[in-house]
């Protein structure tokens, strides 16, 4: 019934599934289980970066890009509840507010549970919820610090990382993080001077990569304040995506994998792979039997 309303649009409907979905109700399980086969469908683009780069005023930028083509979108800005990053929802909602008369464009937040992989997991099934409501883009924006962030990241199609100018050092150091996730590079505040050597520091970094595919990371100006570079970091975030169905075979494949594996351990209870773990550290018993004795006591064949 609620599936129903929501797969043909109904904006209440999909609010409260929202509201489910974010406390991980029962029924939000259900609900999405229902859905499911109406999932799949949307493009996923992650914006990450520093804090206070712009993500949300790009955010903001990409959704107006994309209701200009008569997409609709959703958006979901993840707080991952850092000090740093207090009140930065509130701000959000006001600078994205003049969305808020369009139905076209739907937006929530998500806050971090506290346990490890919850934030990304929540996050995946917000986006499905959305997926199955019939909007085109998804937009999730994240600050890229830590590792929640990393594992967002990999929700998305396309992750576009944003960065700006006269933050030299701090290229080196979020390097190890989301260098590596970045697809797309956003260098925004282009209107700021340094624009020219933050771009040849994230050439350089690339040139670094193991991954030889990364070289040709595309580098986007950007001055989202002004929408500047905005469809033309539309445009790459397309071919990217482009890139990888025909590489990749398929986007899902992976991201549903982590999410099987999720789901599978969390039905083991964490005393139980702690009292594994002790007895392995004790040498009163090996690795391998403790596994075997968990596939046999927790994931039995079915008779
Ligand atoms: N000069 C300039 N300022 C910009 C540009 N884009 C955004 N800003 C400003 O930068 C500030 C931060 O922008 P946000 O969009 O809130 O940045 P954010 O990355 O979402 O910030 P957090 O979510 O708090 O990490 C705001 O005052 C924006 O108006 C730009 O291209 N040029
Ligand atoms: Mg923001």
């Amino acid at each position: 019934m609620q599936a129903e309303r929501i797969l043909g649009g109904d904006l209440r409907a999909l609010a409260r599934a929202a509201t489910a979905v974010e406390n991980r109700t029962k029924e939000a399980e259900a609900l999405l289980a229902e859905l499911f086969p109406h999932t799949g469908r949307a493009t996923i683009i992650g914006v990450t970066g520093p804090p206070g780069a712009g993500k949300s005023t790009l955010v903001d930028q990409l959704a107006r890009a994309l209701r200009a083509e008569g997409k609709r979108v959703g958006i979901i800005a993840v707080d991952p509840s850092s000090p740093f990053s207090g009140g930065a929802i509130l701000g959000d909602r006001i600078r994205m507010q003049h969305h808020y008369a369009d139905e076209g464009v739907f937006i929530r937040s998500m806050a971090t549970r506290g346990q490890m992989g919850g934030l990304a997991r929540g996050t995946l099934e917000m986006a499905m919820l959305l997926d199955a409501a019939g909007r085109e883009a998804i937009l999730i924006e994240t600050v890229g610090v830590g590792q929640d962030e990393v594992e967002i990241a990999r929700l998305a199609d396309v992750t576009v990382v944003v960065l700006v100018p006269g933050m030299g050092d701090d290229v080196q150091a979020i390097k190890a993080g989301i260098m590596e996730i970045a697809d797309v590079f956003a260098i925004n505040k282009s209107d700021q001077p340094g624009a020219d050597r933050l771009e040849q520091e994230v050439r350089a970094n690339l040139l670094l990569a193991s991954d030889h595919a990364k070289l040709d990371t595309p580098i986007v100006r950007t001055v989202a304040q002004e929408g500047k570079g905005v469809v033309e970091l539309l445009g790459a975030v397309r071919l990217i995506k482009d890139k990888k169905i025909r590489n990749m075979a398929g986007l899902w494949g992976p991201r549903l994998c982590e999410m099987l594996r999720d789901r599978l351990l969390e039905r083991m209870p964490a005393d139980v792979i702690r009292a594994g773990a002790e007895a392995v550290g004790e040498r009163r018993r090996d690795p391998f039997a403790v596994v075997e004795e968990w596939l046999r006591d927790w994931y039995p064949k079915p008779s």
